[in-house]
């Protein structure tokens, strides 16, 4: 049982769902894992084809179509609401920027970019805009921005690390801040307003990659051990009842690795 400590800010029922996550890293490549998924459709990263691109696939895996073919790193592919566009992170001569294509892998378009540290897109519930993280300010905050690139707002401005943005489909922003001395969980509206925490890691621990389920009940995330090990959670939106799914020994690294472990969850 991992031990988070709940944050008690929303109290109202919340119905149980079924859940499941997936644990991702390239560290275990080439076997493609799973990094975003819209119904009948899983999109994903693999360095099977010597280094790292997008593929997607259908998601009974009866065929595979590969998105992306640079000398570039792709990852933190994010599927669009209607499922027709793909958000995803490219690192060139060490610089992650934010691109947008159709879900075929045709109509490549640059989204956000700049000499800072750009990664972690999730699409708003209507799909107008993108929000991320980036360290192009003093320290690293969520931003969004529209489709066209226009229109980018800073939604946090501390000086600690904020960052792992989900748009959850109620409209809230889930993220990972330590503002408060350890990477823990918080959630804000979507202009930033409204920031609360809603989980705080154990000591010692990180907690990283939110991702709420499609009813709002229950948030999936990887704690990062103070060994170095991680593994995957699911609690309450509230931050109550946190239960392990997943563990492994593998070490992480610093979350500006393209070999650090990127967690995503999705419910059934
Ligand atoms: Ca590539
Ligand atoms: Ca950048």
């Amino acid at each position: 049982m991992p031990s988070i400590t709940p944050v008690p800010t929303r109290g109202r029922a919340r119905k149980l769902a079924a859940a499941s996550a997936v644990l991702t890293t390239a560290l275990l490549a080439p076997a493609p894992v799973a990094s975003a998924r819209a119904p009948g459709r899983i999109v994903f990263v693999s360095e099977r084809d010597g280094n790292s691109e997008l593929y997607s696939m259908p998601s009974d895996g009866t065929s595979l179509t590969r998105l992306t073919s640079t000398p570039q790193t792709e990852i933190d592919p994010a599927l669009s609401p209607d499922g027709s566009r793909i958000a995803f992170t490219r690192i060139t001569d060490g610089n992650a920027d934010l691109y947008v294509m159709d879900v075929d892998g045709g109509n490549v378009r640059p989204l956000a970019a700049h000499t800072g540290s750009d990664r972690y897109p999730t699409w708003s519930p209507d799909g107008s805009r993108i929000a991320f993280r980036s360290n192009r300010s003093k320290s690293f905050e969520i931003y969004s921005v529209r489709l066209d690139g226009t229109g980018l707002q800073r939604l946090t401005d501390n000086e600690g690390f904020d960052s792992d943005p989900f748009w959850a489909r109620d409209g809230r922003i889930v993220f990972v801040s330590d503002r408060s001395g350890t990477r823990d969980i918080w959630a804000m509206g979507p202009d930033g307003r409204n920031q609360t925490l809603i989980a705080r890691a154990p000591g010692g621990g990180q907690l990283r990659f939110p991702a709420e389920s499609p009813d709002d009940s229950q948030i999936a995330f990887a704690q990062l051990k103070p060994t170095g090990g991680y593994e995957m959670d699911l609690m309450g939106a509230d931050g109550t009842g946190a239960t392990q799914l997943a563990a492994s020994p593998i070490s992480a690294t610093d979350d500006d690795s393209s070999s650090d472990i990127a967690a995503k969850s999705y419910c059934l």
